[in-house]
Parts: structure tokens; sequence; C-alpha cells
């Protein structure tokens, strides 16, 4: 046989293959490089749901270009927000770290300080690192300053204390005051003269409210929300001055897309991050005049529909620079979905079939899953085959995962490396999470979701919302029961037994 030429032309051939797959693989360090290093683009909306887009089945609102993104990227089912409400989640975003491990990571007021340790870990330090260009728009809430924040000069530290080289942002929520952008620690358009003050305890003397001033009012508080007024909207806290710096709302959507196109066009040049929190569909909503009526659900469905334009039209801008092929987007919300948050505006009585939460039960503030599983796409042209995933992520796990596409060891304290799951590459995800609301945790392992006994109201009833309270622990099968209807922790003792000892070990409990 070994006479025989076929076998050296056989050799030749493999050798040559082989070789063939080498050169291959040396070559491939440089084409890697780019890939390495794309830009990154976090969209994170305020409150949406897990059932508010079109591609994961709402039928009543269209939003085609978040499709768009679902479709032709990575769309998971399985998705986690750290929290069921804002500051806690995203402080697990930006530092990879359990939100109920740091005391002050609860709603915030608009006065709070920091909480995020200017030392500590984050994001965009991490990709600051690599060589990366950071920039922040849109909504913070994770507090600034060290108390006793002075609006009227240098605002430290902030988002540029943290790992971002650039910010454009909202203090706290659309809701609360101070009501002014905030660039780079300075308030924009700010009139020396007229100086901002505010204080979450008393009113200035002689300002109106939401609650003595019901004249003054273009859109009412149903329950919360009754302080200082600003643009006929009555606000959490109280607030004086600073007139030339109040935003106006209806043109919040507009603001912040231009701040995100700007830094992109600025910074094209070079790697970046971009985290770009848009306000919708938190309250109050107040769609741009465009949109006024575009949902047929009243002003909740109108600032969907003008967040899934925004998206679109910041897309636009990443295809017109051609930088499409070369950003990875994530696309995801900071907790579930609320109709009612304190206002009347229609929300409710327009809801029509709309399911905001889908299938799942709870919403915003609830231990059930509707409070933290919420759209999660990634999307990456060229890069990540479209397709759906069951894979359990979390926004926890970005810190830790992109540190590895950046070519970074750092990672966050609870931050799992799922990169092979947000490129679609695996489907395997985490075998657990700890979720939050409200300062509760619950605990989902493999299939199954456990809430430990809590005291307090079965129901928000203020905003109607079932908060996951029961006097006894819960157990739910999410593969068979979705809906967390069917309380299986009496019918399986081991079960319960086993993931409550497995969440007592991670709580340190
Ligand atoms: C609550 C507000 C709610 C919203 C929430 C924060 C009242 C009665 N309710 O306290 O309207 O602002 O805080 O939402 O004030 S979050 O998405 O930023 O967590
Ligand atoms: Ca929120």
């Amino acid at each position: 046989f070994k006479s025989c030429p076929c076998f050296s032309i056989l050799v030749t051939a493999l050798v040559l293959l082989i070789s063939g797959c080498q050169s291959k693989k040396e070559k491939a360090p440089i084409q890697e490089n780019s890939a390495e290093r794309p830009n990154i683009v976090i969209i994170y909306a305020d409150d949406l749901g897990y059932g508010e887009l079109g591609a994961y089945g709402a039928t009543e609102l269209d939003t085609p270009n978040l499709d768009k993104l679902a479709n032709g990227g990575m769309r998971f089912t399985h998705g986690y927000a750290s929290s069921a409400t804002c500051t806690p989640s995203r402080y697990a975003l930006l530092t990879g770290t359990y939100p109920w491990r740091n005391k002050s990571a609860k709603i915030l007021p608009g006065t709070a300080p920091l909480i995020i340790d200017t030392t500590q870990m984050t994001l965009p330090r991490m990709l600051r690192e690599k060589g990366y260009k950071t920039g922040i728009v849109g909504k913070w809430h994770l507090g600034l300053g060290s108390g006793n924040v002075d609006w009227n000069q240098r605002i430290a530290p902030g988002p540029n204390e943290v790992g971002f080289e650039q910010s454009y942002i909202m203090a706290a929520t659309q809701d609360r005051v101070p009501t002014v952008y905030i660039q780079n620690g300075k308030v924009v358009k700010l009139d020396p003269s007229d100086p901002i003050e505010v204080d979450y305890d008393t009113n200035f003397p002689g300002e109106p409210t939401g609650k003595d001033n019901p004249e003054l009012l273009k859109m009412k508080w149903h329950h919360g929300h009754n302080n200082s007024i600003v643009n006929g909207i009555p606000r959490i806290g109280f607030m004086k001055g600073g007139e030339s710096a109040k935003w106006i709302d209806e043109d919040m959507a507009d603001t912040f897309l231009a701040e995100a196109q700007k830094y992109v066009a600025a910074n094209k040049s070079e790697p970046f991050f971009l985290y770009y929190a848009l306000q919708q569909p938190h309250v109050p909503r107040t769609p741009n005049p465009r949109f006024v009526g575009a949902s047929g659900m009243g002003p909740r469905g109108d600032v969907i529909v003008e967040a899934d334009w925004v998206v679109g039209e910041f897309i636009k801008t990443l295809e017109s620079e051609g930088l499409l092929d070369n950003t990875l987007i994530v696309f995801t919300s900071d907790n579930g979905p609320v109709i009612n948050d304190g206002y009347y505006d229609d929300a409710v009585e327009k809801l029509g079939d709309h399911k905001p939460a889908g299938p799942l039960r709870g919403g915003k503030y609830s231990l059930f899953e509707a409070g933290t599983r919420v759209p999660f796409i990634t999307y990456w042209k060229g890069n990540i085959t479209p397709g759906v995933s069951d894979a359990m992520v979390s926004q926890l796990d970005l810190l830790t995962s992109l540190a590895n596409l950046v070519g970074s060891d750092k990672k966050g304290q609870d931050s799992e490396d799922l990169l092979d799951e947000f490129l679609g590459n695996s489907k395997k995800g985490r075998d657990h999470i700890v979720l939050e609301a409200t300062s509760r945790t619950a605990f989902r392992q493999g299939d199954w979701a456990m809430i430990p006994p809590y005291k307090g109201p079965a129901v928000n009833t203020s905003v109607n919302i079932e908060l996951g309270n029961d006097k006894t622990y819960q157990l739910y099968n999410l593969k068979d029961d979705i809906g967390q209807r069917k309380n299986l922790a009496e019918s399986h003792p081991l079960k319960l037994k086993e993931m409550n000892s497995a969440y007592k070990e991670i709580r340190g409990e």
C-alpha cells in the first residue's frame, strides 16, 4: 500500500490541507482583531415589558425597528434584568454585581449621592482600559455627588467618574426633579442668575405644587407625583429656579437621539461604547406631537412607538456612518411593565388587548417573572446568526462577557462569561440567578422559580400589580407553567429544599 502512488498523493493532499488550515489559523488573529473590537451599544428601555414588542408576541403595537433587531439577531426568551426596579438593575448592569449586595441600590430620589464606588470596576471603565471611547446618553438614576449637590456647580462624582468619558443625562427619572439635562457634570443651558435649588422634603415658599394647584396641570397625578410642577406635569420632589434649563418632556426622545447620534459621529474613528438609556415608557409618558395617537393606546403605547422610532433612526445613523457591521447592539429593559405608575394618562383605559408582560405574571416591583424577565436582544450584523435562544442570561453578565469579547480579564463579582450565548454560539446559559424586587429576592434555577415567604401585601393596589408576597414558599415550574399559577412547594418538598439551600448559600444567609 505504501508504495502505491495514491498514498503519496494522499499524504501531499493532507499536508496541503493541514498547512492550509494552519495558515488560515495564523491569519485569523488579524481578522479577529477587527471583530474583537466592535463598537458596543447598549440600548436600555425603561419599564418595557416582556410582551411589548412584535417580536415577543405583541399583536396590538407596531415595533418594526425593534422587531428587525430581534429577528436579525439573537432574541432571548429568558433574558433578565437584575431587579424589578430601575436603580438596582442599572447598578448591576454597570458593575456586574448583584444589587442586593449594595444597600443603597434601591429607587433613588434625585438628590441621592452616587452609589457606585469610584474605584469599582465598571463596564465603561473596563472598555476604556481597552482603548474604547465611552459615553452615556439618557437616564442615569444611580445618584450624583457625595450628598448635598450644588446643581449650579460642576456635579461630581457621577458617570464621568465611573468610566464614562462623555455624559449627557437626566439625573434620576422623568418624574423626579431636577428636570434638567446634565452634560459632563454641568446643567445644560443653566442661567447663573436663576440658580437651581432642589429639595425632596420641603417646598420652596410660594412655588406651586401638583397638590395645591391642580389648575396648572396638563397631566393629573394618581398617586405620589404631587410636588413641583414642571411643564404642566407634577413631579416627585421640589425644585426652584433653573427656568432656562428645564427640559421639555415632549422633546426628550429627540434630544437624547440627537446626542446619541452626535456621540457616534464624534467617536466613529475609534472603537466606542455607548450606553443609550431611553426614558420610555416610564411615566410621565409624553410622546412628541408626531407620535400622539400613533398607537391608539394612549400615551403609553405612543411612547413605545416613539422609542421604536428612535432606535430605527439610531440604527440608520450607524448604517450611514458605515458602522453597522462592526457594532454589537444589545437591547433590553431595566424592569418589567407597569400600566398606572402614578398619573392619569389613559394607559389603563386604552390598553385594550395589549399584554405588556406577555404570558408572564406580575410586573414592575414584582418577584414574579414579569418583574425581571424582559426583552433581551443581541444584534451584530454579519456576526450573529439570527435565532432565538432559551439560554438564561442576565444583564449582570454583560460586564464579564464583553470583557472576554475585547480581550480584557476583568470580571464583575456576579457576572458570568456568557459571550458564546450572547453571540449565539451556545444555548447553555446560567444555571441560576437571584432576582430582586424592592429589597426582596427570589431564586431561579433551571426551569424552576422559588419565591421565599414575605410579609407585605400580595398586590400593590396603586399600580395593580401582584408583588409575589405570600406567607408560604412558592415554587413554580416555568417550563410547564410560565404564568406561575401552580404553586408546587408542597408537592415538591425535595426540589424546594435543594433550591432553598442553594439560594441561601448565595445570599449568605
Ligand atoms: C416610584 C414612583 C414611580 C416610579 C418609580 C421609579 C411613586 C408613587 N411612584 O416610587 O412612579 O417613579 O418610583 O421607577 O412615587 S424606576 O423605573 O425608576 O425604578
Ligand atoms: Ca424602570
